[in-house]
C-alpha cells in the first residue's frame, strides 16, 4: 500500500531585519528605542576577535582550562527533554576541540561565564553598544560543533549575541504568542517544541505561530529583547559571545507565562514551589536549564523577604 503523504509542516516565518550601522554609536542610539529583534551588521567588523577567534586558537591559548562540556547531543526533539547528567562531561578545552574535530555527534560548551576566561573580557566591546543606565551586563562564551541546538526558550534579560566564528540558524517568536508555544509545565521558560521538525498533530496551535528567522554569520550581532522566544542551531563549528544586560523581567511577566500555559502548569509550578522550594527537595535537572519555575519563584520571594527583614 502506498504510504500516506505527510502534509508539510512549516511554521510561517519572515526574515529578522538586518540593519547596517556606520559605527557603535549609531547602534547604541538605535538600541535605546528598539522594540523587536534585529541583526546588526558593520559593528563587529571592528572587533579583532572576528579575525582571531577560532576553536584551534582557543585550544592553543586556553588548552588546559577545565570546562563543562555537553556531548553526544540529540538531533531530534526538544533538548530540554533530556537530562543534563546524561550529556555532561568535564574535560580540558583542548580535549573538547579535538572532540569537535573528530566526533560526528554535536558537542557544546554552553553558556560558559566569561569570568572563567577573564583574558577575553577586554577583547569584546559590548559596552560601547549599551544604552545609558543599563549597567555592564553579564558576558558568556559559547563554543560548539555543527549541529548544536539550544531549544526554543526565552531569557530574563535583553541580549546581544555576537556570532564570532561559523554560522547559526536563528528562530525567534514574539512574547505575545507564548500561549501557542507549549512550555514545559515545570519550566515555563522552555518550549516542548522541536523547531527543526515541528509537529502540528502534537502541538496544533503551532500552525498559527508567526516567527522570524535568519542565518547569523560571523561578524553579525543579534539583538533579542527579553521574553522573546528564540532557538539557535549551529550550521558549522561556531563561537558566540553574548551579553545579557538591563533589568531582570518582572515577577508579573513570569506569572503571566504560567497563567497562559494552562492548568497542568499551574499545578506543577505550585507543587515545585512547595516541594523543591519550601521543603528543598531535589528537582529534575533538564539539559541547558535553570531550576524549575516554582522553585525559582520561591527563591525570589524568599530573597525579597530576607532583604526586607535584615
Ligand atoms: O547559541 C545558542 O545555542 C544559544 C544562544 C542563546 O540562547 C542566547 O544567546 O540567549
Amino acid at each position: 500500500m502506498p504510504k500516506k503523504k505527510q502534509p508539510t509542516q512549516e511554521i510561517k516565518c519572515q526574515p529578522i531585519p538586518r540593519i547596517t550601522f556606520a559605527n557603535a554609536q549609531a547602534m547604541r542610539e538605535y538600541l535605546i528605542t528598539a522594540s523587536g529583534p534585529f541583526i546588526a551588521t558593520g559593528v563587529l567588523d571592528g572587533w579583532n576577535i572576528v579575525r582571531a577567534w577560532t576553536p584551534n586558537y582557543f585550544s592553543k591559548r586556553f588548552g588546559d582550562l577545565e570546562v563543562a562540556a555537553f556531548v553526544d547531543l540529540p538531533v531530534h526533539g526538544a533538548p530540554y527533554d533530556m537530562r543534563s547528567e546524561d550529556h555532561l562531561l568535564r574535560m580540558t578545552l583542548r580535549q573538547f576541540v579535538e572532540r569537535i574535530d573528530k566526533s560526528q555527534k554535536a558537542s557544546y560548551i554552553h553558556q560558559l561565564s566569561a569570568a572563567k576566561i577573564p583574558d577575553i573580557v577586554g577583547e569584546t566591546h559590548f559596552r560601547s553598544l549599551l544604552p545609558p543606565g543599563v549597567g555592564n551586563g553579564m558576558l558568556y562564551f559559547w563554543l560548539g560543533s555543527g549541529g548544536t541546538r539550544s531549544g526554543l526558550h526565552f531569557d530574563r534579560f535583553d541580549n546581544l549575541n555576537a556570532q564570532v566564528f561559523g554560522s547559526k540558524s536563528v528562530f525567534i517568536v514574539s512574547p505575545d504568542q507564548c500561549g501557542r508555544l507549549y512550555p514545559f509545565p515545570d519550566n515555563v521558560e522552555k518550549s516542548r517544541i522541536d523547531v527543526d521538525t515541528p509537529s502540528f498533530e502534537r502541538f496544533p496551535a503551532l500552525s498559527s505561530v508567526r516567527a522570524h528567522t535568519a542565518t547569523l554569520i560571523a561578524g553579525e550581532i543579534l539583538y533579542i529583547p527579553k521574553l522573546w522566544w528564540h532557538h539557535f542551531h549551529s550550521l558549522s563549528p561556531a563561537i558566540n559571545i553574548n551579553l545579557w544586560y538591563g533589568e531582570h523581567i518582572s515577577m508579573r511577566s513570569i506569572l503571566r507565562v504560567v497563567a497562559q500555559s494552562g492548568v497542568g502548569c499551574w499545578i506543577q509550578v505550585a507543587r515545585d514551589f512547595l516541594v523543591c522550594g519550601l521543603f528543598g527537595r531535589p528537582s529534575r535537572a533538564r539539559l541547558f536549564s535553570d531550576v524549575p519555575t516554582g522553585k525559582f519563584l520561591y527563591e525570589t520571594i524568599a530573597t525579597g523577604i530576607r532583604r526586607r527583614m535584615f
